[in-house]
């Protein structure tokens, strides 16, 4: 049996899930999730690893189907509820899913694609949940078996799907479970998109392994969390930088009465979680005078889960990202991938049972990231000081960090090439203090265009091809890209050039 599985039947009568005021108990998640299990098995005994893609809003009916695809014997493959068809069809196609599983919404964005798909499509809404049948027997998983694929940017042009087994998982959600002391009296709110490890994982992942409860809100809002935290709902909360930006600058434009009931209701929590980007020192202060917590900053990785945590007790240092999570082995490197020395900076490499197994059906790329002695290379720069990490970049100017996603300049300015009015381009990721960096994209034009640019225009044809996040924010016509004596474009000149801007 798998892990999640019996962590769940330990808390049978706990509250798992509250989502729209409905509350969903763990006995009611464990046999609904059974249930469904038996419609994706189809009278077969084992999906035996099928790769399973669902497209389901973030909630009861996320985790139901991620459950389920775990208990059939499938691979989870969570598509992100915002991304264009073209987005969606590259993950589809990439996993060579053969099932589907969407909420009825999304039915329109995908129409194109499942007049044509080969693939069997399940619309959750067109289930009569109460006529389903327990399936007669579940699989028996090993806990090697692939678990899920998400697909993270890097520094080639397509994102790449990234391979966690059982074992993965569990060694990522344990390790949280013991450094962060999560209980079964644990309350938090999911507000972060469920296609990347910090939602999963940390939030989804770590409270339901916990029997805790998680509390979902439509999307992002500042007003549905502090809802949730003035009626005393909530005593842990696990979000990006941006997102403590942006609760801030809320709360800022709340009246001084408002803001101290605000300030007594967060005092209440036992832990406020902060990772995916660095958190500015700035962001950790403001944070601290509003809320009367220290921010725990972490470093993870959708390879790794998380790796690095400052301590849960004791000191928490802004502007580093702590010690070594128990499991995790962390080194820093030369470029020779040999140990460096406390006070030199190394590249982090990593070995654990959190690490993930292979970049799906890339075996070059998945050989490359790995040393000959089995260490994951994370391409972040880190330096150890009085025994603590801190996070000094990245590797490759390629890789962006806006509002906590990873993104890839390369996948940007391949798509702006395909514009009818783009000769070439750059893209770049410049500081930003809500978003950490703003994607921005230095661009020449054809000469049909030179007097005809129409910034909006490429703006909103853009997100045609690639998620809203993903889309440069600013642009900079030039006539030519700066470049290198060997004719390589100098990219930390662009990044000047807008600065200057
Ligand atoms: C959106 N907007 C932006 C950006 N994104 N502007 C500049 N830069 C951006 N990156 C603009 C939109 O165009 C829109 O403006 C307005 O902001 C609101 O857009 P919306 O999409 O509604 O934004 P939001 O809901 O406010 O989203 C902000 C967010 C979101 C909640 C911070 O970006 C988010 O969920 N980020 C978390 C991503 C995440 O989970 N990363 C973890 C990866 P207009 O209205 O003018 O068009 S896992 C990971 O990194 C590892 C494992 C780890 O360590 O955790
Ligand atoms: P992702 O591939 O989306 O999982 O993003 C992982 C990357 O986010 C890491 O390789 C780091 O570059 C960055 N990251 C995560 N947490 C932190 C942090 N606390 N400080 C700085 N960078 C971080």
């Amino acid at each position: 049996m798998l892990q999640f599985f019996e962590q769940a039947r330990k808390h049978l009568e706990n509250d798992a899930i509250v989502h729209d005021g409905v509350i969903y108990k763990y006995e009611q998640l464990i046999a609904t999730s059974q249930k469904y299990s038996g419609i994706l098995l189809n009278g077969s005994s084992d999906l035996n690893e099928a790769r399973v893609a669902f497209m389901v809003h973030p909630g009861f009916d996320y985790v139901k189907i991620l459950w389920s695809i775990w208990l059939s014997g499938g691979v989870a493959v969570p598509l992100c509820i915002t991304h264009p068809l073209p987005s969606l069809e590259y993950v589809l196609d990439d996993t060579q899913s053969s099932l589907l599983v969407i909420s009825k919404e999304f039915k329109e964005v995908l129409a194109t694609y499942l007049q044509t798909a080969n693939i069997r499509v399940i619309v959750i809404e067109d289930v009569n949940e109460e006529r389903i049948a327990f399936p007669a027997s579940l699989p028996q998983i090993e806990k090697q078996r692939n678990a899920l694929i998400l697909y993270t940017s890097g520094t080639t042009n397509k994102p790449k799907g990234v391979v966690t087994t059982h074992i993965n998982i569990e060694a990522q959600i344990s390790t949280l479970i013991h450094a962060w002391e999560w209980t079964s009296n644990d309350r938090i709110t999911c507000v972060l998109p469920l296609h990347h490890v910090h939602g999963i994982i940390n939030v989804v992942g770590c409270s339901l392994w916990a029997g805790a409860t998680c509390y979902f809100t439509a999307g992002f809002s500042p007003k549905l969390i502090f809802n949730l935290i003035e009626q005393g709902k909530l005593n842990v909360f696990m979000a990006v930088p941006t997102i403590y930006y942006k609760l801030i600058a809320y709360i800022e434009t709340l009246t001084m009465d408002e803001q101290n009931t605000l300030r007594e209701c967060l005092k209440k929590f036992r832990l406020m979680v902060c990772g995916s980007a660095a958190l500015p020192v700035t962001v950790m202060d403001k944070w601290a005078h509003i809320s009367g917590h220290l921010l725990l900053e972490r470093y993870g990785m959708t390879e790794l889960g998380m790796a690095i945590s400052n301590p849960y007790h004791g000191d928490r240092k802004a502007g580093y990202v702590g010690i070594p999570l128990p499991g995790v082995q962390i080194m820093l490197a030369d470029e020779n991938y040999v140990q460096v020395v406390d006070q030199i900076p190394g590249e982090i490499l990593v070995k654990g049972d959190n690490v993930f197994k292979e970049y799906w059906q890339r075996p070059e790329a998945t050989q490359a990231t790995f040393t000959k002695d089995g260490w994951f290379k994370t391409g972040d720069i880190a330096v150890i000081e009085n025994g603590y990490y801190r996070i000094m970049g990245r590797q490759s100017v390629d890789i962006i960090k806006s509002g906590g996603y990873k993104i890839s300049a390369l996948e940007i300015e391949e798509v702006l090439r395909t514009n009818e009015m783009i000769h070439d381009c750059a893209v770049v990721g410049i500081d930003d203090d809500e978003w950490g960096e703003l994607i921005v994209a230095a661009i020449v034009l054809k000469d049909a265009f030179s007097n005809d640019f129409n910034e909006k225009k490429l703006s909103d044809w853009i997100v045609n091809y690639i998620a809203s996040y993903k889309k440069p924010r600013r642009y900079l016509v030039m006539n030519d890209l700066p470049r290198n004596a060997m004719g390589k474009v100098v990219k930390n000149d662009i990044k000047k050039m807008f600065v200057l801007k």
